[in-house]
């Protein structure tokens, strides 16, 4: 009699086991299926380094990553180093036709005043193509970018909507190839107070102390 209980008992438990067991492989396929279907189909990185720091008098640094999926492109940005207590203009840049963008060096300072200007930056990086503030896919350089802490600190991350990006891009640039390996990112702004040569260059309306170019990086695809 409690032989037989025990054995019955024991058949009950090894099927809700067995159930189980199944049940578990079930989520793990599952999960696994569900991570490689969301997963961003590409990803690149952008490794920031300082420009001009003779006058931003700052060690600007960190990564930039871009995480692209199926509708939507991810951009996370983190920076240490940068002036305090101020925003940061950044962008991305790059050529219009299939040239890859490329960090300038102190060559590109083309009026030898001791800064590379934004004006200068054009000739290896093509001009600004992507806004990376709250609304990036509107492609105006108007925009509420991000700020750095007290301590210099920066970090940004935005989804933007591929299709209407790539459709912007192509309306106002004529790009009708979307490359992010071919562009460059760059972060801009000195406090207003740091004096510069007049003979630096700023675009119409904006001040040269904001729109200076203090770090840059080149997308490497990650793999
Ligand atoms: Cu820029």
């Amino acid at each position: 009699m409690r032989i037989t209980r025990n054995r019955r008992r024991h058949k009950a438990f090894l099927a809700v086991t067995m159930a189980l067991l199944g049940m578990a492989a079930l989520l793990a396929a599952g999960c696994a299926a569900m991570r490689s279907d969301s997963g961003p189909k590409e990803v690149y990185r952008a490794e920031i380094k300082p420009l001009n720091q003779d006058q931003s008098r700052s060690n600007v640094g960190g990564t930039a990553l871009f995480e692209v999926y199926e509708s939507e492109l991810v951009v996370t940005v983190s920076l240490t180093g940068a002036p305090p207590n101020m925003t940061h203009m950044q962008h991305l840049h790059g050529f219009t036709q299939d040239e890859d963008a490329e960090c300038p060096d102190q060559s590109a300072d083309r009026n030898n005043d001791g800064a590379i200007d934004l004006l200068e930056i054009e000739a290896t990086m093509g001009r600004t193509l992507i806004p990376l503030h709250d609304q990036p896919a509107h492609l105006a350089i108007q925009g509420a970018y991000p700020r750095a802490d007290a301590n210099g600190s920066l970090s940004y991350s935005q989804r933007i909507p591929l299709g209407q990006l790539k459709n912007a891009l192509k309306a106002k640039h004529g790009l009708t190839e979307f490359d992010l390996e071919d562009m460059a990112i760059t972060i801009h702004g000195v406090d207003a107070a740091t004096p510069l040569p007049p003979s630096v260059k700023s675009l119409p309306g904006v001040r040269p102390q904001d729109s200076l170019p203090i770090a840059c990086g080149e997308l490497e695809e990650v793999d």
